[in-house]
C-alpha cells in the first residue's frame, strides 16, 4: 500500500475496509506524523506515541461518533484527531487559530468534552451512559484513562458508582507507569501486581490459541506474540480489585500490538456488564531517546528528530519556575524544616533537583489537588515543618474547598502555596489558564496574595514568607524574568512600591505587567502624558497607605492584569476606591475579559486581548480622552 495511506483517511469509519497490513502502515504512517508534527511544534510528544495503536484499534472496532470516545486528560488525542478529518490541520496544533492539543468539541463531533484536567473521563462517561440508559441508547461509552490518572481522588469515586449492569461501557487502562514523572502511590503497585500475578502467566497460552485461529495472519500473529511474551502476560480474566468495583477486568495485554487489541475489543464491546481492559503501553514509543527519557519528553519544546536536540531557545534568561526551583534548594539548605508538596508536577515546577537532594523533604502526592492541600494543612499543623506547596494555578482550582475548610479555617496553618502558571498558558489553552485564582484566593480571610513582578523579588517574597505565619500565595507565571545579583531585601505584607512616578495617570501593574506598565508609560510620556507605575507586590493585604496618597495625586488609574478582570486586581483596587469614598476618579481595568480564552502564542493572545503595550496606550487615551484634555491643558 501506498505512503499516502494516511491522506486517504477522511474519517474513521475508513479504517474498517483496511487489511491489517494495511492498519500496520497506517500506524507506522500516524506514528511519523506525531513525530514530524511534535518536531516543529513542541508538545505531548510521549503520551501520543503511546496511543498510536490503541487509538486505530478503538477506531477500527468502535463506530465514533457515535460511540463515544472519551479521553481522560485528552492530552494524547493526536492519533484520535488524525484519524478525525483533522489530518490536514495537525500541523497547527497548539499553534493560533490552530488544533487544540485536548479534546475539543467545537472542533470536532468525534471530540465530546473539553477536558484537560486530569481524572474526569470516569464520571464524564458514566454520566453519558446513563442518560443514554433513561434515553433509550444504543452507544457505546469508551474512556481511555491513564494509570496516573487513578491517582485522582475523582477517578475512584467514579468507580465506586458503576454498577455491575452497566452495558457497553468500556473502560480503557492505559498503562504507561508513568504520570508526567515516575507515578506514584499504591495504585501503581495495585497495577503492577496484576502484571506479575501467576495466573497471569497461564492465560497466555488462551490468547495465542485465539489469534491463532484468525483466518490468514493468525500463525504469524502468534510467532510475533511469542516473541513480545516476555513482557506481555495476556489474559482475559476478571481481578479482584476492579471486580469489587463491578468492572470485568480483561489484561494485561499489549496496547501495541493491534491485532490482539482489535480482537480484544471485539470480543468485549457486547458485554453485559462494565469492562476494564488493561493495555500496556510505552510513552515515547517509536523514538528510542524517547523511550529512554520519558520526563523530558512528555512534552518537549521543538526538536531535531534525528538527534534528539531540542531547537535553541529564544532566551537564555530564567523562567520564574527556575527561580523557584534554585532558591528552594537555597532555603532548604539553611532551614531543615523545609518541605515542598507537589500534586504531579514534580518536573514542571522545577523540583525535580530539591527531590534528589532531598528526597524526604519533597512529596509528590500524585494527581490529587484536594488531597495535597489538605495533606498540606497536616503537615503545617502544630508548625514542626515550614510547608510550600507547589501547585498549578489551573490545578488549585480542584482544591477551592481543600483551601478554604482544612488551611484558612483552621487556626494558625501558615501554609505557603507557590502558584505557577499564574497567567495566560499560551499554547495549552482554556484548560490550563491561570487567570481565575486571584478571585478566590481574595475571599479567603486569613489569606496573604502577592505576585514578584520578577524573579529577584520572587525569591524575597519566598525568603520570607514562613515569617508572616499565615496562608500565603505567592503567584507567578511560566515566563522568562530577571534575578539580579543584589541583596534580598526584606518584603512585609501590604506593602508596594512605587517603579516610577508622574502626573496624571496611575499604572497599577500585577507582577509581570509592570514591565508591560512602563513601556506604556513611555509611550504615553511620547505623547506628552506623565504616568506613574505603581507595583502592589501584594494583592492582599493592598498598600493602601501608598494607595491612599497615589489615588489623591492622580486623576487616572489603570490597572493592567494578567487575570479574569471580574475578581482580579481591577475589581480590589475598584472596591478600596468604593470603600474609601472616592468619587472624581477615572478607572480602567484593563485584563482578560468575561470569556473563555483559547490557545495560541502568548503575543497573539496578549494583542487578541488588547493587552499589547501600544494597544493599552491606545486604549487610555481612547478612555480618558488623554489627547484633548492632557495635550491642550484642559
Ligand atoms: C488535575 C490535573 N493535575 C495535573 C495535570 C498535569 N498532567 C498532565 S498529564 C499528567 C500525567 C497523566 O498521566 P496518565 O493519566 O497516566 O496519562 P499518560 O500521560 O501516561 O497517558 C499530568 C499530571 C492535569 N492535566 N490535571
Amino acid at each position: 500500500m501506498s505512503d499516502s495511506l494516511l491522506q486517504q483517511i477522511q474519517s474513521p469509519s475508513d479504517l474498517k475496509e483496511l487489511t491489517m497490513e494495511e492498519l500496520y502502515l497506517l500506524s507506522d504512517q500516524v506514528r511519523q506524523r506525531i513525530i514530524d508534527v511534535m518536531a516543529a511544534n513542541g508538545g505531548h510528544l510521549g503520551s501520543n506515541l503511546g496511543t498510536v495503536e490503541l487509538s486505530i484499534a478503538l477506531h477500527r472496532v468502535f463506530s465514533s461518533p457515535k460511540d463515544k470516545l472519551i479521553w481522560d486528560v485528552s492530552h494524547q488525542t493526536y492519533t484520535h484527531k488524525i484519524l478525525t478529518g483533522r489530518d490536514q490541520a495537525f500541523p497547527s496544533i497548539r499553534k493560533s487559530n490552530g488544533l487544540c492539543g485536548f479534546s475539543e468539541p467545537r472542533e470536532s463531533a468525534h471530540d465530546h468534552f473539553n477536558a484537560g484536567h486530569a481524572g474526569t473521563a470516569l464520571s464524564l462517561a458514566l454520566g453519558c451512559a446513563r442518560a443514554r440508559d433513561l434515553s433509550g441508547g444504543d452507544e457505546h461509552l469508551i474512556s481511555i484513562v491513564g494509570d496516573a490518572t487513578f491517582t485522582c481522588g475523582m477517578s475512584l469515586e467514579a468507580l465506586n458508582n458503576l454498577s455491575r449492569d452497566l452495558k457497553r461501557f468500556v473502560v480503557i487502562l492505559n498503562d504507561n507507569e508513568m504520570s508526567i514523572s515516575k507515578n506514584v502511590g499504591a495504585m501503581t503497585r495495585i497495577l503492577s501486581s496484576l502484571l506479575n500475578n501467576p495466573t497471569t502467566n497461564l492465560i497466555n497460552q488462551e490468547i495465542q490459541t485465539l489469534l491463532s485461529k484468525i483466518p490468514g495472519y493468525g500463525d504469524l500473529l502468534v510467532e510475533k506474540e511469542r516473541r513480545f511474551s516476555e513482557s506481555l502476560k495476556n489474559m482475559v480474566s476478571p481481578s479482584a480489585f476492579f471486580e469489587h468495583f463491578g468492572l470485568s477486568y480483561v489484561g494485561p495485554i499489549d496496547g501495541h500490538n493491534l491485532q490482539q487489541m482489535i480482537t480484544v475489543l471485539e470480543q468485549v464491546q457486547d458485554s453485559p456488564m462494565p469492562i476494564i481492559i488493561h493495555c500496556l503501553t510505552k510513552k515515547g514509543n517509536g523514538i528510542p531517546y524517547a523511550l529512554k527519557d520519558k520526563v523530558t519528553w512528555h512534552g518537549p519544546k521543538p526538536f531535531d528528530p534525528s538527534t534528539g536536540k531540542f531547537l535553541p531557545a529564544n532566551s537564555t534568561r530564567p523562567t520564574f519556575p527556575k527561580v523557584f526551583g534554585r532558591q528552594m534548594l537555597e532555603m532548604a539548605e539553611k532551614d531543615p524544616k523545609l518541605v515542598v508538596v507537589t500534586p504531579a508536577m514534580l518536573a514542571g515546577s522545577q523540583l525535580e533537583a530539591f527531590k534528589e537532594r532531598y528526597p524526604k523533604r519533597c512529596f509528590d502526592v500524585g494527581i490529587a489537588e484536594s488531597h495535597c492541600v489538605t495533606f498540606c494543612g497536616g503537615l503545617a499543623h502544630g508548625k514542626k515543618v515550614h510547608v510550600m506547596c507547589s501547585i498549578y494555578a489551573t490545578f488549585l482550582q480542584r482544591a477551592l474547598d481543600n483551601l478554604f475548610h482544612d488551611v484558612c479555617l483552621q487556626p494558625d496553618l501558615p501554609v505557603v502555596f507557590c502558584i505557577d502558571r499564574a497567567g495566560l498558558s499560551s499554547a495549552d489553552g482554556s484548560t490550563h489558564h491561570g487567570i481565575f485564582d486571584i478571585a478566590f484566593l481574595n475571599e479567603m480571610p486569613e489569606m496573604i496574595i502577592c505576585q514578584p513582578r520578577n524573579g529577584h523579588v520572587l525569591k524575597e517574597l519566598m525568603n520570607r514568607c514562613f515569617e508572616w505565619n499565615r496562608p500565603t500565595a505567592i503567584r507567578y507565571p511560566n515566563k522568562t524574568t530577571d534575578e539580579f545579583d543584589r541583596v534580598l531585601e526584606k518584603r512585609t505584607p501590604g506593602k508596594g512600591e512605587i517603579l516610577a512616578e508622574g502626573q496624571e495617570v496611575l499604572l497599577i501593574g500585577l507582577g509581570h505587567m509592570n514591565d508591560t506598565a512602563l513601556e506604556v508609560r513611555d509611550l504615553l510620556a511620547d505623547e506628552g502624558v506623565s504616568a506613574t507605575v505603581f507595583d502592589p507586590v501584594f494583592i492582599k493585604p493592598l498598600d493602601e497607605e501608598s494607595l491612599h496618597d497615589l489615588v489623591q495625586a492622580h486623576q487616572y488609574i489603570v490597572t493592567i492584569e494578567e487575570h479574569a478582570v471580574r475578581g482580579g486586581l481591577g475589581q480590589i483596587i475598584n472596591q478600596f476606591l468604593i470603600e474609601h469614598g472616592y468619587k472624581n476618579i477615572d478607572v480602567l481595568n484593563l485584563g482578560i475579559p468575561d470569556q473563555f480564552i483559547g490557545h495560541g502564542s502568548y503575543d497573539d493572545l496578549i494583542r487578541d486581548l488588547g493587552l499589547h503595550p501600544h494597544q493599552i496606550a491606545e486604549r487610555i487615551k481612547e478612555r480618558f480622552a488623554l489627547e484633548a484634555s492632557v495635550l491642550t491643558g484642559a
